[in-house]
């Protein structure tokens, strides 16, 4: 079992995105384990795009993920980190293929509607900048009793 941080960025929130995004993931077979609507501050967006520091759209980065609310989720399934990137696809809206999140909704890089942790380690890592150990749940799928 393997955990991810994806975020639904604040263009998704502003295009009513958000259930769309969140049923293509439950479809795929990962379980929620967290999820909230929040306003991320300087200081988390800083922590969250560390590796990104110098480039030269970091300055955008921050003003975009602050610029609104966002969607934060946990998610948690075998192989998470990877089966979330292949449904978002890739970072250019054009190159995404069609089928994932980013080819069917994004035309450009900047406003590419979701982020997803690139591996086990950031994903542990982001997680962490977002949520409390307390906002987290553990539940079994039991589908045979609940129909
Ligand atoms: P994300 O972290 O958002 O899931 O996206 P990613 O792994 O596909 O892309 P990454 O390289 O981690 O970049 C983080 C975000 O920075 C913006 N970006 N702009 N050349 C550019 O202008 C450029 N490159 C990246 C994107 O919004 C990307 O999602
Ligand atoms: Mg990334």
């Amino acid at each position: 079992m393997e955990r991810t941080y994806l975020m639904v960025k604040p263009d998704g929130v502003q295009r009513g995105l958000i259930g769309e995004i969140v049923a293509r993931l439950e479809r795929k077979g990962l379980q929620l384990i967290g999820a909230k609507l929040m306003q991320v501050s300087t200081e988390q967006a800083k922590k969250h795009y560390a590796e990104h520091e110098g480039k030269v759209f970091y300055d955008k980065l921050l003003t975009f993920i602050t610029s609104g609310p966002v969607f934060a989720m946990v998610w948690q399934g075998d192989e998470a980190v990877a089966a979330a990137r292949q449904l978002i696809g890739k970072t250019n809206g054009l190159e995404a293929a069609p089928g994932t999140i980013r080819g069917d909704f994004a035309i450009h890089t900047n406003y590419n509607l979701i982020h997803g942790s690139d591996s086990h380690e950031n994903a542990e890592r982001e997680i962490g900048i977002f949520f409390q150990d307390s906002e987290l749940v553990s539940y079994e799928k039991n589908i045979q009793l609940w129909i």
